[in-house]
């Protein structure tokens, strides 16, 4: 879809990072204590092939292989703990504010002051995340609340893309006139569904918020503005990144926080099938418009593997893109699901001078793709 007599814009963005990191060496550590005690405790079933011992893992080896140095996390106990091995966030009262609407409270309230605007002018908000920490009353309108804001909230669960699709609803919104204000909200809280025992994925994944606002260029009032000039979003089923957890377990009499609730993928399949398919959508995308690619001043592209977005940024423009073309961000917030193209937005976009073009891409489960062009204001 595109649009030129009645732009729409982003007109503010914010970005909370929790205060707790961790680094690669400490994540290692904790990871090999864990696997070297299983290896003890399990010596003879492993020498008789009734178990497999736990590989250990290495900081050189997820440096090399994602870019990923260190992660941060709403929670750092307890991840760490060989006895544990997972983060430890108390429940909170039904009258106390949830885990993922503070931190999406706190981007909120950043993408509020960026746009210019008050929380009594949003009238939709829309979380848009992985995963919900509970069915209802969504996390949408525990935010709306808060906020004092008008109109309607809404949570979308769409992985890696839920940002992304989540902003084509708001633009789609504001377009039809059901609304003049919209915040998109992603309170990403993955570390309780990564798997900090499985060496293949525990250094994977990080926790962040980042909120944007859309609305329409006659309303705007912000310093730093984009017109959106186009939005795409494609699905392709895959089962190479999975995560059976859900309420159906309770019926199936399987154990709710097995092994195979978690995140699982088939990460060299993954990377194989969707550089190119991100590549060729975003090549399709701009040309609709007639935008060549090297036209293209800053790419805020998804963030789960280094090696990936130079693929992409190859294939894009037929060398690397530099560090200011394309911003990485996943070396110190790893892969944020569907927040990292937006982290890479909110620390990189003052800089650009009106009428440069840049491009907001997620790739990742489902399959999905999701992005916007925008034009600097
Ligand atoms: N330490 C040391 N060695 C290791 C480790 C480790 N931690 N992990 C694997 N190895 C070993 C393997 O065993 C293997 O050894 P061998 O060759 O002897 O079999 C060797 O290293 C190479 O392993 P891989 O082939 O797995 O390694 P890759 O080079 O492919 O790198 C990656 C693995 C980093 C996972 C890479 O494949 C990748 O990033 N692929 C892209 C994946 C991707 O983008 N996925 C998207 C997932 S995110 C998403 O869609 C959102 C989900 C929703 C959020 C979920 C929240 C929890």
């Amino acid at each position: 879809m595109t649009t030129s007599d009645n732009p729409i814009v982003i007109s503010g963005a914010g970005l909370w990072t929790p205060e707790h990191s961790i680094s690669n060496e400490e994540l290692v550590e904790a990871y090999n204590g864990y696997a070297e005690k299983y290896n003890r405790e399990h010596a003879s079933d492993i020498e008789s092939g009734k178990t497999s011992a736990k590989p250990l893992s290495s900081a050189e080896f997820i440096t090399k292989a994602s870019g990923i140095k260190s992660r941060y996390v709403f929670a750092k106990e307890g991840i760490l703990d060989s006895e544990r091995m997972r983060p430890f966030i108390p429940t909170r009262t039904n009258q106390e504010l949830s885990h993922q609407a503070e931190m999406g409270l706190a981007a909120a309230r950043k993408a509020i002051a960026a746009a210019n605007k008050q929380p009594a002018d949003i009238d939709v908000v829309i979380v848009a995340c992985s995963y919900t920490q509970r069915s209802y009353p969504a996390i949408a309108i525990e935010i709306q609340d808060q906020l004092g804001a008008s109109g309607f909230g809404f949570d979308m669960l769409v992985a890696c893309s839920a940002a992304t699709f989540a902003l084509q609803r708001a633009y789609e919104m504001v377009t039809a006139g059901t609304a003049k204000c919209v915040i998109v909200v992603n309170p990403e809280l993955t570390s309780p569904q990564n798997n900090w025992r499985d060496r293949d994925s525990h250094f994977i994944f990080g926790d962040v918020a980042t909120a944007t606002i859309v609305e329409s260029a006659a309303t705007c009032t912000s310093e730093h503005s984009y017109e959106i000039l186009s939005t795409k979003a494609v699905t392709s089923f895959s089962n190479n990144i999975r995560s059976n957890f859900g309420y159906l377990a309770y019926a199936d009499d399987s154990d709710p926080f097995g092994e195979d609730k978690f995140f699982i993928q088939n990460g060299r399949k993954v990377f194989k099938e969707v550089c190119p398919m991100a590549a060729e959508h975003l090549t399709s995308q701009l040309q609709e418009l007639g935008i060549e690619n090297a036209e293209v001043k800053r790419w805020w592209l998804h963030q789960a593997n280094i090696n990936m977005n130079v693929l992409i940024g190859k294939r894009l423009l037929g060398r690397p893109a530099t560090a200011e073309e394309a911003p990485i961000v996943l070396d110190k917030y790893a892969n944020t699901a569907s927040a990292g193209s937006l982290i890479a937005f909110n620390l990189h976009h003052k800089d650009l001078q009106a009428g440069d073009i840049g491009v907001i891409c997620s790739f990742g489960a489902g399959y999905s793709i999701g992005s916007l062009i925008v034009r600097k204001r």
